[in-house]
């Protein structure tokens, strides 16, 4: 609880009745979430004079200036979508996306170990296993 005196102090210092500043106070953008740092792929740097954004562990500065995750081994057919993993295009399964699904192209297959067993069925196809067959008909006349 505040004395007498100190209240009396308060009052009679213009100091302590401004409600504003003659500059603006020091903030820690990064703790109070005034900051435009990406969850995730970056980390808020508080600074004197604002903050600035650093990628996190496990991703780098792109040349458009975006953090990307870094995969240490190659997304052959697939794009790496967080540090050390790899997102496959359609058709393709194996930490770096180079096993091709035994489903004729028209399907996602379970995984590595089942790359005949074929769980998205595209193009207009159906079945677990797909096989398209060609028959070829020669027709000899005369
Ligand atoms: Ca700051």
């Amino acid at each position: 609880m505040r004395k007498q005196q100190d209240l009396d102090l308060e009052v009679n210092d213009p100091a302590q009745l401004a409600w504003n500043f003659a500059r603006c106070p020091l903030e820690n953008e990064c703790i109070n979430d005034h900051h435009s740092c990406l969850s995730g792929s970056e980390n808020c740097i508080d600074t004197i004079q604002g903050y600035r954004c650093e990628c996190s562990p496990g991703f780098v500065r792109g040349v458009e200036g975006a953090c990307k995750p870094v995969c240490e081994r190659p997304c052959v057919h697939g794009t790496c979508v967080r540090p050390g993993e790899c997102a496959c295009g359609f058709g393709f399964t194996g930490p770096e996306c180079d096993l091709v699904c035994l489903c004729n192209g028209n399907s996602n297959c379970q995984g590595p170990q089942f790359l005949d067993i074929c769980i998205q069925c595209q193009n207009h196809t159906t079945g677990e296993i797909i096989i398209i067959i060609i028959i070829t008909i020669t027709i000899y006349t005369g």
